[in-house]
């Protein structure tokens, strides 16, 4: 290409210097020089159509890349002609370009994306929103047909819906249940006298008074006028719902006060009991009725069975509460003591402690009789607070008398136990006397502590702290979670008696025993067996590696004076 300029340009410049010379020497002028002159021009021409192609081509490489936007596609001009200043400087600017380009196409994909995502979570609230609104709205239309308006109980419809549900559950697990329909006596006068909406504030004011009678399972709802249906779920015997009618009669006999008139009202209670009178709904209902009738008969303000033979039993545990209310006070109860035997020493390693009513016409009633009456009335605190001083006491005194090294058990009862005034009771009780705590062993059935394993596991940790010591009394019966077995803070097991009573003839038992005796020890806790009743079971039980014995075989339990004078005996003779 350069040749070829090169070329161009020396025929171009002889054909000037021609021109020149036949401008002023005309002789010079020939043919030859014309010929010569005019390959000049073509060969110019030829120079400047190179050029112009070139820029075209620089021009279309340069459309090329804006309209198909390839930055990539450089123009490759070497040199140092304008043209190639042009191309350097194109390239720069191409540079900037494709920099702010992908800057730009960054930025804008950032963009994009965090739209998009508030988006998402816009529409994603926006149908939270909307679906919780919708669940509200069908929640409150189901509810408003399904509960009183005045007192926002459950009506009459969603009663039954539940009570044909525990119907069919009690059904199946073999439970009772009770229905109690409770009407407010003597209403109408009280509508005369203080006109509607003074009564709407009263039966609101009954209906907050019955809701606190309750356990949590218990289902209250509001009938027409002044009447209230009630479903007791799971009791486990139809006197039972004794207690709570009365809670209920007590209960709306408080005082009320209306435009500052003070007065009060009775009720009546009518209860039907689930299988015994009835199992249907229809049944039930029907039944509470005629029995909520004949109460209204007898003059109100009482309750009411359908089933006669429960009124009576239900009356005689009225009225054994109400002996048992002035038990305490009359120190009519009293701590029996069984001893334990320590198989290894054929010593007495300790005593069971257990309650005796000694009723001052009925004779000696045992805690078997008593003890649910006392949990159902809340009387079980005062019982409870009263053995645990009685307990305390008589470790000091056997102290004194040299009976050292002597453990006292003592039952928790289940709602003892789970009693938040429970723990600050015995830190208070083991506060009054100078006892080392470990002398005292709290006994709780298994039944208690596996109802609420998590809970149990917290309230054990709070008596460890005390320092007292803790065994599972009648174990085997419930259904134990090994894994916490091994996490409580326990001290012993005690095998419960009716595995005890089929050693050595039940397979069973004698298989069960042996097992619960070798997992104990696994565990590092002790084994205490319990009604130890013959030879042949000391001597099973001994064989197995059981640690303690206790059972009428070695000694009944005796009061308080004789076991004094049974400890220096019974260490000498049984077990030989
Ligand atoms: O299982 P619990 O700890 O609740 O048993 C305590 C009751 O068992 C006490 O009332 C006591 O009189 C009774 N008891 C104690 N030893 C024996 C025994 O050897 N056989 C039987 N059947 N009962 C016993
Ligand atoms: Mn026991």
């Amino acid at each position: 290409m350069k040749q070829k300029y090169m070329a161009a340009l020396i025929v171009g410049l002889t054909g000037i210097f021609y021109l020149t010379l036949m401008f002023f020497i005309p002789k010079t002028f020939s043919f030859i020089t014309l010929l010569t002159i005019l390959s000049s021009a073509v060969t110019l021409y030829a120079i400047y159509k190179t050029i112009i192609k070139r820029v075209e081509r620089l021009n279309k490489k340069i459309s090329n890349i804006e309209t198909k936007n390839l930055f990539a596609a450089r123009l490759k001009i070497n040199g140092s002609d304008e043209v190639a200043n042009i191309a350097i400087n194109i390239n720069a600017i191409l540079d900037k370009i494709q920099t702010s380009s992908r800057e730009l196409e960054h930025m804008t994909n950032e963009v994009t994306q965090q739209l998009r995502a508030k988006n998402m979570k816009l529409e994603h609230e926006m149908t939270a929103k909307s679906r919780k609104k919708m669940v509200i709205d069908y929640e409150y239309l189901m509810q408003l047909g399904r509960s009183d308006e005045l007192t926002a109980l459950p009506n009459g419809i969603q009663f039954n819906e539940i009570l044909n549900k525990a119907i069919t559950y009690s059904k199946r697990r073999r439970q009772t249940l009770a229905v109690l329909l409770v009407n407010l006596d003597l209403f109408k006068l009280v509508h005369d006298t203080f006109g509607q909406d003074n009564c709407d504030l009263i039966l609101k004011e009954i209906s907050k008074r019955l809701q606190n009678v309750l356990r949590k399972e218990d289902v209250l709802a509001k009938l027409d006028g002044d009447e209230f249906i009630i479903l007791l779920n799971d009791i486990s015997k139809p006197k039972f719902a004794s207690m709570v009618a009365e809670k209920i009669l007590s209960a709306c006999s408080q005082l009320l006060k209306v435009d500052a008139q003070e007065f009060t009202l009775t009720a009546s209670v009518g209860i039907s009991i689930y299988p015994l009178d009835g199992h249907s709904l229809e049944e039930l209902l029907e039944n509470a009725d005629k029995a909520l009738f004949k109460a209204k008969q007898s003059g109100g303000n009482t309750y009411q069975f359908y089933t006669e033979e429960v009124q009576v039993e239900a009356l005689e545990y009225i009225q054994l509460e109400s002996a048992l209310r002035k038990a305490i006070q009359n120190n009519e109860l009293a701590l029996y003591y069984q001893p334990k035997f320590r198989v290894a020493t054929g010593n007495i390693c300790g005593v069971e402690a257990l309650m005796r009513w000694e009723h001052p016409t009925l004779g000696m009633i045992h805690p078997a009789k008593f003890i649910t009456l006392a949990e159902d009335s809340g009387l079980i605190m005062q019982i409870g607070e009263w053995a645990f001083n009685e307990v305390c006491q008589r470790i000091k005194y056997w102290e004194n008398e040299g009976f050292e090294h002597l453990t006292i058990a003592l039952k928790l009862s289940a709602r003892q136990f789970n009693h938040p005034d429970t723990i600050k009771m015995l830190m208070n009780v083991l506060g009054n006397y100078e006892i080392n705590p470990k002398y005292i062993e709290l006994e709780i059935t298994e039944q208690t502590v596996m109802q609420n394993v998590e809970s149990a596991a917290v309230i054990l940790e709070k008596f460890k702290a005390i320092g007292v010591q803790i065994s599972i009394d009648h174990f085997g019966t419930g259904y134990t979670v090994i894994s916490y077995l091994k996490q409580f803070p326990l001290s012993a097991i005690k095998i419960d008696k009716s595995y005890i009573k089929g050693i050595p003839n039940k397979p069973n038992d004698v298989a069960i025993t042996s097992a619960l005796i070798a997992l104990a020890h696994k565990l590092g806790l002790e084994v205490v067996a319990e009604g130890v009743e013959t030879a042949e079971q000391v001597q099973f039980l001994a064989g197995q590696g059981c640690d303690v014995l206790q059972g009428y075989f070695l000694s009944h339990p005796v009061s308080a004076q004789k076991i004094v004078l049974q400890f220096k005996k019974l260490q000498d003779e049984v077990l030989g």
